[in-house]
């Protein structure tokens, strides 16, 4: 199935540049066996040994290997969110080095974080292109692991159907970010561009129309769901993760539009803020909801009442 995580052109710009000059390697004293440079990019060359030959580290020039230079953008704009947007340095909040490796194995039609570094391979160029062209999937793996040095949702039906969707929440917010663009503006489409032109689909997930992302005679129709009246109980997708997912990120689709103006700043924070408030790892959707509820009412009554009003109209709170 394409359960996977999902073009547009990366806009690296001044603030960026700067984020990355102020998170040199020679900024930070040694912390600890993870601390060295803020990210680095490396290739597999077709094979599944990891890390596998460095190939680019901050201040390196492009390398004309798209995969790399997308994958050094996409880790550099990520770590740039979280810092800049949400505070935190790096996934465990300490500066580790991010570690990515591109041209995993041959053909291989996904991206992954391991427990330790990103993973994307080159999509098997039929269905999928490169799984690192879409910024928002960069950002949703990296969302992996600052969910893992975090909350830690344990990976399996209510509590992983969140994990997943924190991981789209932060990748949009990236995408929505390097585009300029308001909760009003943005397609809230998650990996964009991903599937070649053979394909008859938009991206791998819509936050804003869950299930409607692509319909095609090879892969189907987009399985997502948007309200708990839909929701999906099945083993398969460690109990359909990728699908009940679309329930929470319509919940938030609905809170930054209601909240307005640019949804990382709004709706992001409060879901950042909710996710590293000391939630169980086996958090449930209405769980979830106190906590976001909870967050925005350090924001104003008001906000608290349009984030709840979300999670209401996707039937998980009453
Ligand atoms: N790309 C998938 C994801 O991040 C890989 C996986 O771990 N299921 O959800
Ligand atoms: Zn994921």
């Amino acid at each position: 199935g394409a359960s996977r995580c999902g073009a547009q052109t990366l806009r690296i710009d001044a603030s960026l540049r700067v984020a990355r000059a102020t998170a040199s390697p020679g900024a930070r004293p040694a912390a600890g066996a993870t601390a060295g440079r803020p990210f680095s990019v490396h290739t597999a060359r077709h094979g599944t040994d990891l890390p596998g030959d460095l190939v680019r580290a901050p201040g390196d020039p492009a390398s004309g290997d798209p995969a790399v230079d997308e994958a050094y953008a996409g880790v550099e704009a990520s770590l740039a969110l979280f810092s800049e947007v949400f505070g935190r340095d790096s996934y465990d909040d300490r500066g580790a080095e991010v570690v990515a490796t591109v041209h995993y194995e041959q053909d291989y039609d996904n991206a992954f974080w391991d427990g330790t570094q990103l993973v994307f391979g080159d999509g098997d160029g039929t269905v999928f292109g490169r799984f690192t062209k879409p910024v928002d999937v960069l950002g949703h793996e990296l969302s992996h692991a600052v969910t893992q040095f975090t909350a830690d949702l344990t990976y399996e039906g209510q509590s992983g159907a969140l994990n997943e969707s924190v991981s789209d929440v932060f990748g949009s917010c990236l995408k929505q970010r390097l585009l300029g663009q308001t909760a009003d503006e943005a397609d809230w489409l998650i990996g964009e561009g991903i599937f070649l032109p053979s394909v008859q689909g938009r991206a791998l997930r819509s936050m804003a129309e869950p299930g409607t992302a692509y319909d095609d005679p090879v892969l189907g129709k987009d399985p997502q769901v948007a309200s708990m009246d839909d929701y999906v109980d099945t083993q398969d997708d460690n109990g359909g993760v990728h699908t009940n997912s679309g329930i929470p990120n319509k919940a938030f689709h609905l809170a930054a539009t209601a909240i307005g103006g640019k949804a990382w700043e709004g709706a992001g924070r409060i879901w950042y803020a909710a996710l590293t408030s000391g939630i169980a790892a086996d958090t449930d959707f209405a769980g979830f909801a106190d906590a976001t509820v909870t967050a925005a009412g350090a924001v104003s009554p008001a906000v608290a009442e349009q984030v709840r009003a979300a999670w209401t109209a996707v039937g998980v709170t009453g």
